[in-house]
């Protein structure tokens, strides 16, 4: 190049350099993406509508509906739920309706082969939805000062959905498991008139007495997280973190619960607040369980409850509401199943749970024999009778399925008998009362130093994650709880006939503290004989039948705590969760009693304190038990024998 024409060539290339610059960036390199893709869904065999609902206030909420393809006159089948209606209604990228709908919450199956048009929507304040997200919001009235509560969001979304759906015959029905499946108890207030069948599943009922908050007054410290990652942020984008790969050094290091939600910035959150602010069942809890609520007015949509008997979550709500709405049903509305499932198990493949063995998919059988012809008859035109029983119950131990006219009971030609299985000395379980001259009491020093875990560590959080065995954490062996200085462990003699229960064992404990406040450990439990052939690893397995926590200081009143008085036997008695069992030859009754429960829920300190949440280090303190079994002073479990 000759070295005259470069001053010129230069030039040129800066000016052009220069107008480039003038250019808009996307006139050098456009984005390759259109400002909206649009679908190409002829292939697929459904249609998938996005739409805002309008509420009564005004407020619009996310939901998804999915149509098949060609439907005409088919029913709704509706969930609500705070967990992300996108999430459960995307688990797969397809052109199917089934592979979509897979997953947690959905009876996949059932929705496809049955043509419904599944509606999935995502409650106020969560996700797409717009408004402000409280917490199991309690229905209007003296917890609820605004206009609005699920009960009218359901009736406007029902609302909307007949007037806007075509394809549908008008007639909806409400499902969901635990958080949505409290959805369709609060359904039932003032229903929409096309509503047509309820089917709670494992519904939260009373956050205090028995599902997820609290069991008789003692906090489930592990769900801490879950108050973290509902309420942090609309999406659920910011989650609870570990320190520790043992739940059980997380939650001991940091002394109370509340000291560890202060740690992590939990008393922002609304609900957090409301707990510190509410440890007893006073009004706050009373005003909004849902059995009490509905048992206020009479049952009339057609209804059916679905309880699982190791649930790790929710295992007192349904039971709750059968028994406050079943002696009111004079229509028949109500229908109860219950089965070998964990927490939601009754949508999945039912044939074992952890190491116990049912030898048939008994979540296939509920949704094929109890699910399915219940939707039929009450959501299609004139849809064929189920002719149901009132009572759908699987027994364990015998692995059968009872039709059963009620619940508790057992069936034609029997009678049900509460049966006391004492606390006899030399940690025996016996039926004949305890007699003078046996040793009156066992001892045990519980240390809040060293809670009783439980189950073995290291302890891993609350969860649904791959990896995870939260879910099964019900049938876990008890063994190791047996060997400890601070669990009593009373058994039976082998049994020589079975010995079957059907309803709430009931714990009666007279025992003493040397504390001020203590909580007490009741576990039923099924002890396996020393060998069995046909599964080797259930050898002298100790399988929980039934078992719950009770703190001490809620002896006199649920409302009131009293401290108690230090090493006074007194008697302590409450209700397990229902048992549907046969304990068969062979095999053993245990009862296992121990203080503590860690770190599922949080520890007693032993001493008398106004709020436990607030406990400081000086207040926790070992105390020697004491559990009597003297005449007058019997502790025993009163078994609901079949006879
Ligand atoms: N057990 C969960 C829950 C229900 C209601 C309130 C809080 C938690 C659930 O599985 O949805």
């Amino acid at each position: 190049m000759s070295r005259s024409r470069l001053p010129a060539l230069l030039g040129g290339l800066l000016a052009s350099a220069s107008s480039l610059l003038a250019q808009t960036p996307a006139a050098i390199l456009p984005s390759e993406m259109p400002a909206a893709f649009q679908v190409a869904t002829d292939s697929w065999d459904y249609i998938r509508r996005e739409e805002m609902i309008p509420m009564r206030d005004g407020v619009k909420l996310h939901t998804i509906i999915l149509i098949p393809k060609g439907a005409k006159g088919a029913p709704i089948l509706l969930t609500r739920t705070p967990y992300n209606a996108a999430e459960l209604t995307g688990h797969a990228h397809s052109a199917h309706l089934g592979p979509l709908l897979q997953g947690y919450d959905n009876v996949t199956d059932l929705i496809v082969e049955g043509g419904y048009l599944r509606v999935v929507q995502d409650v106020r304040g969560k996700y797409g939805s717009e408004g402000d997200y409280v917490m199991n919001r309690p229905l209007r009235g003296p917890l609820n000062g605004t206009q609005v509560d699920h009960s009218t969001d359901t009736y406007d979304t029902i609302d909307w959905l007949v007037k806007h759906l075509p394809e549908s015959n008008g007639r909806v029905g409400i499902l969901g498991i635990s958080y949505d499946g409290f959805l369709p108890l609060m359904a039932l207030v003032n229903p929409h008139p096309a509503l047509k069948a309820a089917i709670p599943m494992n519904p939260m009922v009373d956050g205090w007495r028995g599902d997820d908050w609290f069991h008789n007054g003692a906090f489930r410290a592990q769900n801490l997280s879950y108050i973290y990652d509902q309420q942090a942020t609309r999406s659920g984008d910011l989650k609870w973190w570990t320190s520790h790969f043992d739940d059980y050094d997380m939650f001991l290091q940091a002394g109370s619960t509340g000291e560890l939600g202060r740690r992590r910035g939990a008393e922002q959150l609304g609900f957090w607040r409301k707990i510190l602010e509410h440890p007893s069942y006073d009004s706050f809890w009373q005003q909004q369980a849902m059995d009490q609520v509905l048992a206020k007015q009479p049952l009339t949509v057609p209804t059916l409850l679905v309880h699982s008997l190791y649930d790790a979550e929710d295992i007192y709500g349904a039971i709750a509401v059968w028994k406050a709405l079943k002696p009111k049903d004079s229509g028949n509305l109500l229908h109860l199943a219950m089965g070998p499932w964990n927490h939601g198990g009754e949508i999945g493949d039912g044939s074992s749970l952890g190491p116990l063995k049912f030898n048939q998919d008994t979540g296939l059988q509920f949704r094929q024999n109890v699910l399915k012809p219940f939707l039929d008859q009450h959501l299609r035109e004139q849809g064929p009778k189920a002719d149901l029983a009132p009572v759908n119950a699987f027994e364990t131990g015998t692995n059968t399925w009872r039709k059963l006219p009620g619940w508790p009971g057992a069936g034609a030609g029997t009678t049900l008998a509460a049966t006391p299985f004492y606390l006899a000395a030399g940690q025996k379980v016996t039926t004949t009362a305890p007699k003078a001259g046996d040793a009156p009491f066992d001892a045990y020093v519980s240390d809040p130093a060293k809670p009783v875990p439980f189950r073995a560590r290291p302890i891993q959080p609350v969860g649904y994650d791959k990896g995870l065995t939260w879910p099964q954490w019900l049938t876990d062996d008890q063994r190791e709880a047996s060997g400890r200085t601070d669990v009593l462990a009373y058994v039976s003699e082998p049994l020589t006939a079975p010995l079957r229960i059907s309803g709430e064992p009931v714990a009666n404990l007279v025992a003493a503290t040397s504390g001020t406040d203590s909580d007490w450990v009741v576990k039923v439990i099924d002890v396996y004989p020393d060998e069995v052939a046909s599964q080797p690893q259930m050898g002298g397995y100790q399988l929980m039948v039934s078992a719950d926590i009770f703190r001490g200081r809620y002896r006199e009143s649920m409302e009131s705590p009293k401290a108690l008085k230090p090493d006074a036997p007194l008697m302590y008695r409450f209700a397990l969760p229902t048992a549907n069992h046969v304990f068969l030859p062979g095999h053993r009754v245990m009862v296992q009693v121990q203080s503590s429960w860690f770190p599922l829920y949080d520890r007693n300190p032993q001493t008398f304190v106004p709020n436990i949440f607030f406990a400081k280090p000086a207040d926790y303190r070992p105390a020697t038990q004491r559990i009597y079994h003297a005449p007058g002073q019997a502790s025993f479990v009163e078994l609901p024998v079949v006879k």
